[in-house]
């Protein structure tokens, strides 16, 4: 009792503020594939191939049919879901290249962060493209700042995105097992004349590029970006999911007395998809369905572990994308040739790089065993929210100048009865200066700056668009037909609104 009273003044001398933790803190693990579209996974109506673990998690907790990412690239969502702010109030959050350096500045208060504050042991193992170091990352020295320096307490990362080099894991601070004796460069220049790369090696490559990623060649594919040396540290990219899943697994089963919060960072199913030797072939639609068996794998070893150590009615999992679909992006990888009837998009427009639903909408699935009752919710859900909700669901409260956009949706998360997701929601594609989506209940404004469309192979994309489109995504789910002649005054509404939201520098009160 009398140290229960003393609590709020030892407070003042702790660097952080102490919360009294709510009745249950679950274990909180967030999975997030890379480039899954909404039509990827048979839960969400895939009929080519089957995906039956992450079926399961849908079949034992929340499908949401409107879960989102906030933008449809994957820098601009990673940084959004981590800080809680849309990527459109900073600048260089588009997508981050190999010597990026971290764009999430230390301390900024992060979903990470705020757990560990309630008392959270704290990872994220898997791709990070969120960019590390002050200038650039000092490769052959100390990673810093990077994610322990915005409230992870462990990191083991893929540093960038595997189609940019380098081909090395990150360790906490250090690139792992590197060979001060072959240090490790990183550039956007050729280091030598007769530095083989892709155009200059192509035949020799295992898998061929189609646009970009024709410069350094590591095992057998040649990416962007150079580099040479670290070559004691260099990963097979077949070999990324295993390694992936038995770190993560491992960590888990460190230490049973906090509470964890693991953020499991897939690389699936982005290029180049090359999933290991007992995946190939997995499906009738070649390397990026593959890449989905993988995937779905990752995601039975999660669970199975969970079971094994009794956690799955402590633990809340949540699995997401970080933008929509693409095929074609930038290997000859039969992603277009054998898509046959496959939808990757579902029944959405668009995909990766654009604001049409394909882009942003995506699967999304929660589950809390014993605490959520199955079923499927039609509630506008975003990964953005994840920071807000989870520090609702641990007990911890959001700083006034942090998290500037996540709302706390944890009852629409947990499927209670009634409650209510977001009313609105802001889509963005590549960084700041680009293009937005608009959602507001059933309306969806496209607000295009940019005239940039890229045609990556899915249906309508790189189709002429309008500065301004509006769209009844209740009767018109596939952005197929704009209203904006029929409903100005909407139109205008909206268009003032999400102005309105971009111009105050926050949406959430
Ligand atoms: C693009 C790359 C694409 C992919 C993307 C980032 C080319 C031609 N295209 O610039 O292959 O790497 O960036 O994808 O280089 S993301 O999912 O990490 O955002
Ligand atoms: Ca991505």
């Amino acid at each position: 009792m009398i140290l229960r009273s003393l609590l709020p003044l030892f407070s003042l001398f702790l660097p952080f503020v102490w919360v009294v933790a709510a009745d249950t803190q679950p274990n909180v693990i967030v999975i997030m594939a890379d480039d899954l579209g909404y039509g990827d996974v048979s839960c969400y109506g895939a009929t080519e191939l089957s995906t039956p673990h992450i079926d399961r998690l849908a079949a034992e907790g929340m499908r949401f049919t409107s879960g989102y990412c906030s933008a449809s690239t994957c820098t601009p969502t990673r940084y959004s879901f981590l800080t809680g702010t849309y990527a459109f109030r900073q600048d260089g959050t588009g997508i981050a290249p190999p010597n990026s350096p971290a764009l999430i500045p230390a301390g900024t208060t992060t979903i990470a962060s705020l757990l560990k504050q309630a008392g959270y042991r704290t990872a994220v193992i898997g791709k990070w493209h969120l960019g590390l170091g002050v200038d650039e990352p000092d490769w052959n020295g100390l990673l810093k700042p990077g994610p322990l320096e915005i409230g992870f307490d462990h990191c083991f990362l893929l540093p960038t995105t595997n189609d940019r080099v380098p081909q090395v894991y990150v360790q906490d601070h250090r690139v792992l097992d590197l060979d001060p004796a072959d240090p490790l460069w990183v550039g956007k220049k050729k280091p030598s004349e007769d530095h083989p790369t892709g155009l200059t090696h192509r035949e020799t490559l295992k898998m061929d590029w189609s646009h970009g990623h024709n410069s350094t060649i590591h095992n057998g594919i040649s990416r962007i970006g150079f580099y040479t040396g670290g070559n004691a540290a260099r990963f097979r990219d077949e070999d990324l999911s295993d390694k992936w899943v038995e770190k993560s697994i491992k960590w888990i089963e460190e230490d049973g007395d906090q509470p964890f919060f693991l953020f499991f960072s897939s690389h699936d199913l982005h290029v180049p998809r090359m999933v290991h030797e007992r995946f190939q072939g997995a499906t009738k639609l070649g390397p990026r369905g593959d890449a989905i068996v993988e995937l779905d794998w990752c995601v039975g070893q999660l669970l199975d572990a969970l079971d094994r150590l009794k956690l799955a009615e402590n633990t809340l999992v949540v699995f997401c994308s970080d933008n929509g679909p693409v095929l074609d992006d930038g290997y000859k990888d039969d992603a277009i040739e054998k898509i046959g009837k496959h939808q990757a998009a579902g029944p959405f427009q668009g995909g990766k790089y654009n604001v049409f639903e394909g882009g942003t909408r995506t699967p999304f699935i929660t589950r809390w065993t014993g605490h959520i009752s199955p079923g499927v919710s039609d509630e506008i859900v975003c990964t953005i929210d994840l920071a807000a909700s989870c520090a609702a669901l641990a007990g911890v409260d959001l700083p006034s100048d942090g998290c500037l956009d996540s709302m706390n949706v944890s009852a629409a998360l947990l499927g209670k009865d009634n409650a209510k997701g977001r009313d609105h929601l802001i889509q963005q594609d590549n960084g700041r200066g680009g293009n937005y989506g608009f959602r507001v209940g059933d309306w969806k404004l496209v607000r295009h700056d940019s005239k940039k469309t890229r045609n990556t192979g899915l249906r309508l994309q790189g189709r002429p668009v309008n500065r301004f489109e509006l769209y009844n995504l209740a009767e018109d789910p596939s952005e197929s037909r704009t209203v904006m002649k029929e409903h100005p005054g909407i139109a205008e509404k909206m268009k003032q609104r999400l102005a309105e939201l971009i111009e105050n520098g926050k949406s959430r009160n």
